[in-house]
């Protein structure tokens, strides 16, 4: 027998409590273990009814994730749940913690649900590509609608006890211990005499247009195809019977676990996960964080505060004057209120947080006891010298010194300081309270526990932390220099904006390349071109009609105009007549025939530039392994979550001819397309990327 379920009686009640660190995933142990206490329950004299509940965390956290992808052994999930739903025995869940996927999947099988308030559920397959594999879409649709049912699979959120009791998907709420709700509840169904109850003879609910809604949820997905599918499976739900329906359920799951989307998705969650653990940081202790110190309250020290204020750190924000630092306090209070809104804090807390827990000050004395202070001010290696040399006079032995600087040298920052074991990178994306990215950059001298404590900071605000080695634009902002110029590129060549945004987002980004240069700021990118040029590093044809619409003032969303004419709306999406001219002029002067580009080649030469410098990050030891590429461009550049990140689609479509395209490419650029050695080694060694994270 399984030791993972547990079999114990209380009167006429057989109770089987699921004990699966960390989170009772559903793996082929607790199947097993499950389908054997139910054969005991069934064979035990005087039992009338069987309680399922977990021990821990959750009731089920849903199947094992680590199982996809290796041959299903019996028995399988969707066998277990008829298997439960066709006992004899009244069969009750009593379910706390989250009940996802799978496991909400064994609650719809049982004839009776209970829940504690704090309690939550979901159908979230489609986070990891698929949908709802055992039953889910058959029996949900008969609790809830079809309607419901078709927003709780295709978006996947966890719904609350209280909703999910609402929906009909639970039958009591209960405040107290799930062990003693639910032996309470099956006594009370025993004593009125309550019959079993299996969900899959309920009736169906109403057709709805199934093409229609198939298609609205296929546009909404952006790309990502599981969504949409799950549609067709509630369409069987009403259209056959319920063994059918599950047959079709079935087919559609298995076609989905086929697919290149739901590697990517899978990897995109683990590698989440994985990105943050650093076995170099195993056994390190991270210094206490509970108040920083911020300097600079322009957009990004405004964010980072809220960002802290929001994970409750007491915040010091240093200005240089009373009126700079009510702006800075202005910020903070739009973003506050923006957090009651998406319902994050309430009201009240919000007006805490302003009066109590944030401080706006001028003088760097009154950051002497902040335990890390973020820098955040202009762009400039002068000016956060200063800024470093300041904080190395005025801060407590022990405080860490962060700089959010997007691409300047850690090290060089570092060097003016008594403490250069204390000083690190903290890169974060605008806007810093919402964008879950932060790149913990580590400098030569970076102490282990400073870095420890980078990467403590980022779980306390909820970011998806990525160590990051020193050099020109970290990992995210180098590897977007490449691709941007691969873009630009292709622009002196014949391609327009216009055809490089709509093939990438084709492709899946939410946005092209030139609208986020419009909604970021047209002006950032028209600094680096600047500094690039002064560096000597400016690209071999070198256009300037950014630089001209730049000189014209237009920096994109926040003057109105760049790549597109925002007069009739940010979503309007209206090309700016004023570009096409002025990049004719470009190609003109260098001597360009412009030739034309179809949407396959703007985007394998796009990729073909990210891949390759993704490589070089990894090569150079930038990055610790491809998955720290990927979780960089998911979380920081708005990569398509379904294609698992540039380096998991690289593996997907293959190493060796993406390599034969870059060498073709070289043709044209030597420089430019110089192939990165770490790909020249795995492809000749036939390797992937993954096989590189899976060393740790
Ligand atoms: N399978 C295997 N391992 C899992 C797991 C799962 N379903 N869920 C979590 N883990 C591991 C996770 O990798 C981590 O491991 C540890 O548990 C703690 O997780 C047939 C087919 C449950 C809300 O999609 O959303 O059912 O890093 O760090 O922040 O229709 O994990 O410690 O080694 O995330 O408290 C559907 C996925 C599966 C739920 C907990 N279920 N998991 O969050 O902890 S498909 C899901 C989560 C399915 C059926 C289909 C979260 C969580 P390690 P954690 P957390």
């Amino acid at each position: 027998m399984s030791d993972k379920i547990a079999y114990s009686r209380e009167g006429d009640i057989a109770v089987l409590t699921v004990q699966n660190p960390p989170v009772n995933a559903l793996s082929h142990a607790v199947r097993q273990g499950l389908w054997d206490r139910m054969d005991q329950a069934e064979a035990d004299a005087g039992v009338r009814a069987v309680l399922i509940v977990g021990e821990g965390r959750a009731f089920f956290a849903g199947a094992d994730i680590t199982e996809f992808g290796k041959p299903p052994l019996e028995p399988h999930l969707p066998d277990l749940i008829n298997r439960i739903e066709a006992s004899p025995l009244l069969v009750v869940a009593s379910m706390h913690g989250v009940s996802l996927g799978g496991g909400l999947e064994v609650a719809l099988g049982c004839h009776y649900r209970i829940a504690v308030p704090s309690a939550k559920v979901g159908l979230p397959e489609v986070h990891l590509g698929l949908i709802p594999g055992a039953g889910g879409t058959q029996r949900l649709p008969r609790l809830t609608g079809g309607e419901a049912a078709l927003d709780v699979m295709t978006t996947g959120r966890h719904i609350g006890a209280g909703k999910a009791h609402d929906l009909g998907i639970i039958d009591v709420v209960k405040d107290g211990d799930q062990m003693h709700n639910g032996l309470a509840y099956a006594q009370k169904l025993l004593d009125q005499g309550a019959t079993r109850r299996p969900v899959s003879e309920m009736d169906p609910p109403a057709a709805i247009d199934w093409d229609a809604a198939f298609e609205a949820t296929l546009a909404r997905g952006r790309g990502q195809i599981s969504p949409a599918w799950c549609v067709r499976a509630v369409q069987a739900s009403v259209e056959k019977p319920f063994a059918d329906g599950l047959k079709a359920e079935r087919q559609i799951f298995y076609d989905l676990m086929q697919t290149d989307q739901r590697q990517g998705m899978i990897h995109a969650f683990f590698s989440e996960r994985a990105v943050s653990n650093l076995p170099e940081l195993k056994d390190v202790k991270p210094r206490a964080v509970q108040h920083i110190g911020v300097i600079g309250g322009g957009t990004m020290g405004a964010g980072i505060a809220t960002a802290a204020l929001l994970a409750g750190l007491e915040v010091t924000l240093l200005e240089m004057s009373a009126e700079a630092g009510q702006a800075a306090r202005d910020r903070i209070e739009r973003n506050l209120s923006g957090a009651v809104k998406r319902g994050k804090i309430t009201p009240k807390q919000h007006d805490q947080i302003l009066t109590h827990t944030l401080l706006v000050v001028t003088n760097y004395s009154k950051l002497s006891d902040v335990d890390l202070v973020i820098e955040a001010v202009f762009e400039d290696m002068e000016v956060k010298k200063q800024v470093f040399a300041e904080l190395d006079r005025v801060c407590k032995p022990g405080a860490i010194l962060a700089s959010n600087t997007s691409y300047l040298d850690i090290d060089e920052i570092a060097a003016t300081t008594s403490r250069p074991g204390d000083v690190l990178g903290l890169h974060f994306f605008s806007p810093a309270h919402v964008m879950k990215l932060l790149e913990v950059v580590v400098g030569d001298k970076t102490a282990p526990d400073v870095t420890a404590t980078g990467f403590a900071l980022g779980k306390m605000l909820s970011k998806i932390s990525v160590r990051a080695g020193v050099c020109d634009g970290f990992i995210g902002n180098r590897i977007l220099a490449t691709y941007r110029q691969a873009a630009d590129q292709m622009i002196l060549d014949g391609a327009s904006p216009y055809d490089i945004d709509a093939a990438l987002e084709e492709f899946g980004f939410a946005m092209g390349p030139f609208a986020v240069a419009d909604l970021a700021g047209l002006d950032i990118g028209w600094a680096v071109r600047k500094r690039k040029r002064a560096e000597g590093h400016a690209p071999k044809r070198d256009a300037t009609y950014a630089d001209t619409l730049c000189e014209q003032g237009h920096f994109g969303q926040k003057t109105g105009k760049g790549y597109y004419d925002y007069a009739a709306g940010n979503k309007a999406r209206v090309p700016n007549p004023d570009v096409l001219p002025m990049i004719e002029a470009d190609r003109a002067r260098l001597g360009i025939t412009p030739r034309t580009f179809t949407h396959e080649e703007i985007v394998r030469r796009y990729m073909a530039a990210m891949v390759n410098e993704s490589a070089k990050v990894v090569g150079e030891g930038i990055a610790r392994r491809p998955l720290d590429v990927d979780m960089t461009l998911l979380f920081g550049y708005g990569f398509p979550r379904y294609r698992g990140g540039p380096l998991k689609w690289a593996d997907i479509v293959g190493l060796a001819p993406l390599l034969q395209d870059i060498k073709s490419y070289a043709a044209e650029d030597p420089d430019f397309w110089a192939s990165a050695p770490l790909l020249e080694e795995l492809v000749a060694d036939n390797k992937t990327f993954d096989d590189l994270n899976k060393k740790g």
